[in-house]
């Protein structure tokens, strides 16, 4: 017997011990079956998963039990992407050791998300921290290293002089250093590199097959890569008084169309001329100094106000000879791109503008809307930039007057390559990937540096290089750096002293291969190749649309790198991506403006309440939930409150996945409802279904109620196959509520017995991925000693899908709030029944009588309240 309340406080721990025990989601290799691979990202162990995280989880679950359900060989696995400044910020604010930090963390949200009851296959798990796992990145980077994958370089870094550290470019706050304020210097640093340019025409062009990723992704990724057609070309240098100077200046430009407006040069602050000319020139070191305080991020060079400092120097025009342009250099002028110099053409592009009205330069238009005399067009504040489609031409431009901007192109390009000043180029905005961190918490690089041999990869039979425990951190910078003795050691060419490498890497690293590593998790190389042919790629990836640049990114490249060199056999590690949407809250403040909790604020009559003082609390407008303005709801209150299927249940519901989905206290409730309804329905189900076989003629209600089942299996099946959740869940209620209605009309007509019995175990199958617990207790009162999450899919009968079907609009009052599909010319009677019970006509009839029901046969029904 069931008892009236159904209790997920009591069951969910109970069904979780039970599909541990049974190791219902433990993966295993087996060829003769189709297997799917379902991930979501990783998380960092924050300390305590937030709603963001159990969203993203509900969805990957639902995903993986509704695959295992209809046959497939699920692999849904969970680690830690555990390396990281929190942990070492931990440890520099409260003391904890960055280790300890990270796995008390680890084991407080394994609980957490365990409470959830995700299907994961926990024999998998692993933290990047576990040497177990970074052994084999540091082989794989040795690897790397003999591919030629990797170089070390010179290059700027943002340096922050008070902690010692170098900075990440978000670390820089205008321009000074995020915890110490200080004015972040540029440092030049020999550092590591993996040669993702090298990639960068094959990562571009890959994404053209990546069809069942996010357009806005792809699209994203194609201009970080930043592929332009383009040429090098260079000038020849003089001085101010006209004498030529053996040094020429090339620049990299994708309008060289444009060389008749030209009307400055334009140099890095860091460009090999500029630094040859710094002693000479008063001035030009602090100018230096300057652009330097602007740290290395793209960004804040972005927005800079434009600013340039003269050489003393004059580039002389290709192609007029009486015309020479001033040399500066300049704040805005990236020496990581192109030649690191450009020609400015200030009617043509805005920085050059803004640059040209600053230091009294010509501004010279040369392409204009067609029709336009050149003698009346003028360029004021604006830039004149052609918008595509626009119909314009070349004027003021010698030889090139009167050509569009393709024919411009093409016959500077020719005219250059001819005159042997210049080649066609093709550039990339994408950089090599700088991976050096002079950081503790992560993964060791494991090289050697030798005076004599210079640097000496770590032998494989050394491996794994461990990160010391006994490390302080009460002064500033790298703890390995003043350990006593882990970085002394002998090399293993010559055997002389050495010094190991004590920069650790970037830890996007750490999440560019796990998903490979979960194919075989203890295997003694990083891959085990033969596990990843079976399960790779992951077929579904679920993660934030703010991992759509650099992770995927670097998790393509590290595909081909560990292909490369024998670690894997795939390019694409990701056949299917799916960006979810946030969790975002109301806010609520003081009337001083401080952020109140949800939790602490009660509404009262028109308005809200802190509970505790009774003061008035103000709404702030709904956001991403945040701890900054604390409209955050902790999933495990709402887990001891309601239990996981509700929280699952609710973060599924209504919102379609890839939007952002506001959590309400409503909303929730409702979730809540509805499974004690699912609780009754069931134990009425297990009375009135007592038939699981239909005798040879059913009556047409009995029919109906089949049909309702059926075609709710067949729109099911697709809504989660396509990851429409909510959609799917929205069919979900309809056969509630038509199974609802045949066990009130109890009636005993034949075959309504058993139609009963396979709308009821049907529908406790088809809640099973959202509502796992609530599921395998229902089946239990349906009678059964196996377990729901071992049940097939069912089958929808096509001649039981397919009928004469129309949507029929609801409207409450005129306004509209639902649609349903019913039969073909049903009675007026039977279509009030069914859009009565719909929840959003409920909702909008808030309790109010209902005074009539209008119905257009198939095509609206119209509820009027008294
Ligand atoms: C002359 C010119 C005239 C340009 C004009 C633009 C408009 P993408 O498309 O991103 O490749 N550029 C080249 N190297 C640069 C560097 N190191 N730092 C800053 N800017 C640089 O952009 C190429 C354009 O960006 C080039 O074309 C160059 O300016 C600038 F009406 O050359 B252009
Ligand atoms: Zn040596």
């Amino acid at each position: 017997m069931t008892t009236d309340r159904y209790n997920p406080r009591e069951t969910e721990p109970r069904w979780q011990k039970v599909w541990t025990d049974r190791r219902s989601f433990e993966a295993r290799h087996d060829p003769s079956r189709p297997k799917y691979y379902v991930l979501e990202m990783f998380p960092y162990p924050s300390g305590r998963i937030h709603m963001g995280h159990v969203r993203n989880y509900t969805m990957g679950d639902v995903i993986a039990r509704f695959r295992k359900a209809r046959g497939y060989n699920v692999l849904h696995p969970m680690g830690w992407d555990a390396f990281g400044m929190p942990a070492e910020n931990a440890a520099i604010e409260r003391g904890v050791h960055p280790k300890a930090w990270t796995y008390d963390n680890i084991a407080a949200m394994r609980g957490q998300l365990k409470s959830l009851g995700l299907a994961f296959d926990w024999s998998r798990e692993f933290a990047t921290c576990d040497p177990a796992y970074y052994r084999h990145e540091q082989e794989m980077f040795v690897d790397f290293l003999k591919a030629g994958l990797v170089e070390r370089k010179v290059s700027m870094v943002n340096w922050d002089p008070v902690d010692q550290t170098v900075l990440a470019n978000e670390q820089v706050i205008d321009g000074r250093g995020w915890r110490s304020g200080a004015v972040v210097e540029k440092r030049e640093l020999a550092q590591w590199f993996l040669k993702i340019s090298d990639f960068s025409e094959e990562l571009l062009t890959a994404l053209d097959g990546l069809e069942s990723w996010p357009e806005k992704v792809r699209l994203m990724q194609a201009n970080w890569i930043g592929r332009s057609e383009g040429m090098r070309f260079s000038f020849t240098l003089e001085d101010e008084n006209g004498k030529a100077l053996p040094d020429k200046l090339a620049v990299y430009t994708t309008r060289h169309d444009t060389i008749f407006g030209a009307s400055f040069c334009a140099l890095s602050a860091d460009h090999s001329l500029v630094r040859t000319l710094e002693p000479e020139i008063p001035g030009l070191a602090e100018f230096r100094r300057e652009v330097a305080a602007l740290g290395t991020s793209e960004e804040s060079i972005e927005r800079a106000e434009k600013k340039g400092f003269p050489l003393k120097l004059y580039a002389r025009h290709p192609f007029r000879k009486d015309v020479r342009l001033p040399v500066y250099a300049a704040n805005f002028v990236l020496m990581g791109y192109g030649e690191g110099a450009i020609f400015g053409c200030p009617a043509h592009d805005q920085r050059d503008l803004d640059f040209a009205r600053k230091y009294g330069l010509p501004v010279i238009p040369v392409v204009a809307p067609n029709g336009t005399d050149p003698s009346q067009f003028v360029v004021g504040n604006e830039a004149f930039l052609e918008k595509e489609g626009d119909q314009t031409v070349m004027i003021n431009s010698d030889f090139l007057d009167g050509m569009t901007v393709p024919e411009a192109k093409e016959a500077i390009a020719r005219r250059m390559e001819a005159l042997g000043i210049g080649e066609r180029k093709v550039n990339y905005r994408l950089r090599d990937w700088g991976v050096s961190r002079q950081r503790y918490w992560g993964c060791p690089i494991p090289v050697i540096h030798c005076a004599k041999c210079g640097v000496v990869p770590v032998p494989k039979q050394d491996l794994p290089v461990t990160l010391p425990e006994d490390v302080t951190f009460d002064r500033p910078g790298n703890p390995l750096i003043h350990h006593p003795t882990w970085k002394s050691t002998t090399c293993p060419t010559c055997g002389g002293a050495a010094q190991r490498e004590t920069d650790t890497f970037d830890t996007f690293i750490d999440s560019s291969w796990y998903f490979a590593r979960f194919c075989s998790p203890d295997a003694k190389v990083p891959v085990d190749r033969a596990e990843a042919k079976y399960w790779m790629p992951v077929d579904q990836y679920i993660g934030g649309v703010e991992h759509a640049i650099l992770h995927l990114l670097y998790s393509r490249f590290y595909a081909r790198a560990m292909t490369l060199t024998g670690h894997l056999d795939l390019k694409e590690p990701f056949a299917s991506l799916f960006t979810q949407g946030m969790v975002v809250h109301e806010t609520y403040h003081t009337e001083g403006g401080e952020w109140v909790l949800p939790a602490e604020v009660a509404r009262l009559g028109e308005g809200y309440v802190r509970i505790a003082t009774g003061e008035t609390i103000l709404t702030g407008g709904i956001e991403k939930m945040s701890k900054s303005k604390k409209n955050v709801v902790d999933p495990e209150t709402i887990i001891e409150r309601y239990g996981a299927d509700t929280a699952r249940w609710f973060v599924l519901s209504d919102t379609p996945p890839e939007r952002d989905i506001e959590w309400t206290e409503n909303g929730v409730e409702g979730a809540w409802r509805f499974t004690q309804r699912i609780w009754r329905l069931v134990a009425d189900v297990q009375q009135k279904g007592a038939e699981k076989d239909f005798p040879s003629a059913i009556s047409a209600d009995a029919l109906d109620l089949r049909r309702a089942t059926h075609r709710t299996i067949a729109a099911v099946s697709e809504d989660l196959g396509a990851l429409r959740f909510n959609r799917g869940i929205a069919r979900i209620y309809e056969l509630a509520n038509a199974l609802a209605a045949a066990l009130q009309k109890n009636d005993r007509s034949d075959g309504m017995a058993a139609a009963i019995r396979e709308a009821g175990e049907t529908f406790v199958i088809l809640i099973a991925p959202m509502m796992p617990h609530l599921a395998e207790e229902c089946w239990r009162v349906l009678g059964h000693s196996s377990l729901v999450v071992d049940q097939s899919w069912p089958k929808a009968e096509p001649a039981l899908v397919t009928s004469d079907e129309v949507t029929i609009a609801v409207q409450v009052n005129g306004k509209r709030r639902d649609e349903i599909r019913l039969p073909k010319g049903l009675s007026q009677a039977k279509v009030e029944t069914a859009v009565l019970a719909l929840e959003n006509v409920k909702r909008a009839l808030d309790g109010k009588p209902v005074r009539k029901v209008i119905v257009v046969t198939d095509r609206i029904a119209n509820v009027v309240s008294g």
